[in-house]
């Protein structure tokens, strides 16, 4: 599929889940779906589908960039000093109008009510979200030089990683490598944590010395053509006890597990349950309070949801990442991620690098 192909499709998908839910206009505010439909995604962009048209709404600062990718398919316009995005609707005839209510202001939904007063606004959360869970081969082939990002990542920073430096100086590793490398942004806050602080799970990198005896863990992830990657591994510095050793263990068999039984047809919920009945029959089910893993595409956290409250079953072409814990206050947490395609028989396991026990 060629590039107009691709947004053409999605577009057709979109329009046909208005069509269900039985809305005229749809005005997408979340970032990411607006760049999932025009390719161009921006800080400052207001879209409108009707049921007719494309409309792509942005100031001078955007306007040449949104001609130039989004001219054929859309009818861009740019709002004028003192104008806002709202005043197009005012020329519309929209009796149902979708909006994200998860996303969409306070301020912003009033002025829409006030330029289209006779107009119902319709809470369409989640319509993209939905359709967005699915990946086409474009978006998986970003994916996949993302994750290939982060592997490389993971390699340089097991030459890199050593005893005296603090976790802020290894989150700064990773984030250099990742942008020196090739990545547009950083998917999220990258994780790098030592010791007893392994045990927060969403740890933020601090001054503490990284010390022999330490685990380390590092989760990161990079943004490549605009899609995220998401990876997490727990390396030993210098020596562990076995303790260590044996939390570790008992999460890599739950990640195993997990991996090994995911599929296309299987619920969400299920493939928690895989990894958490291992955790929880070795004794540590209360140290596991997180759910097994998430989507990822345009956006870190997406759909699926794999936790014991997820309810969905997986089909072909979803991400998810797999991310068993185990995590003891004032002691020390594990934790091991990688990033999975689902395919009918199966999985396709995109994170490349090693997850035995490491000791540095
Ligand atoms: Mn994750």
């Amino acid at each position: 599929m060629d590039d107009k192909n691709i947004y053409v499709n999605r577009l057709e998908r979109v329009r046909s889940a208005m069509k269900e839910r039985d809305l005229d206009g749809f005005w997408i505010s979340k970032q990411e779906n607006q760049g999932y439909v025009t390719g161009f995604p921006s800080p400052d962009l207001s879209v409108l589908l009707t049921t007719e048209e494309n409309y792509l709404i942005t100031d001078f600062r955007y306007i040449e960039t949104a001609e130039d990718i989004c001219g054929g398919l859309f009818q861009v316009r740019m709002t004028q000093t003192g104008q806002s995005a709202f005043d197009l609707l005012k020329e519309m005839r929209v009796a149902r109008l979708g909006v994200e209510e998860a996303v969409l202001t306070v301020a912003d939904s009033k002025k829409i009510s006030e330029v289209l007063p006779k107009a119902e606004l319709v809470d369409a959360s989640g319509l993209m979200e939905d359709i967005r869970i699915i990946k086409d081969e474009t978006e998986l082939a970003a994916m996949e030089r993302a994750i290939e990002l982060t592997d490389r990542c993971f390699s340089h920073m097991l030459q890199t990683l050593h005893p005296g430096m603090t976790e802020r100086e290894g989150a700064l590793e990773i984030e250099t490598f990742l942008k020196k490398n090739g990545a547009q942004h950083l998917s999220f806050d990258t994780i790098c944590v030592s010791g007893m602080r392994t045990s927060l799970p969403h740890g933020v990198p601090s001054d503490k010395i990284i010390e022999k005896g330490d685990l380390v863990t590092m989760d990161f992830g990079c943004v490549v053509d605009g899609y995220c990657s998401d990876m997490t591994r727990t390396v030993a510095i210098g020596s562990a006890t076995d303790e260590q050793r044996e939390v570790y263990n008992i999460v890599l068999e739950a990640q195993l597990a997990a991996l090994s039984a995911l599929k296309a047809g299987m619920e969400w919920a299920q493939g928690d349950k895989i990894a958490r009945d291992i955790i929880e029959a070795a004794g540590y089910g209360p140290y596991f309070g997180h759910g097994l893993g998430h989507g990822v595409g345009l956006e870190i956290h997406e759909l699926p949801t794999m936790s014991r409250r997820g309810r969905g079953v997986f089909a072909e072409n979803m991400t998810v990442t797999v991310e068993p814990g185990i995590y003891l206050p004032k002691k020390f947490g594990v934790r091991i991620e990688d990033l999975a395609i689902i395919t009918s028989s199966g999985i396709i396991n995109k994170v490349k690098s090693n997850k035995e026990f490491i000791i540095l």
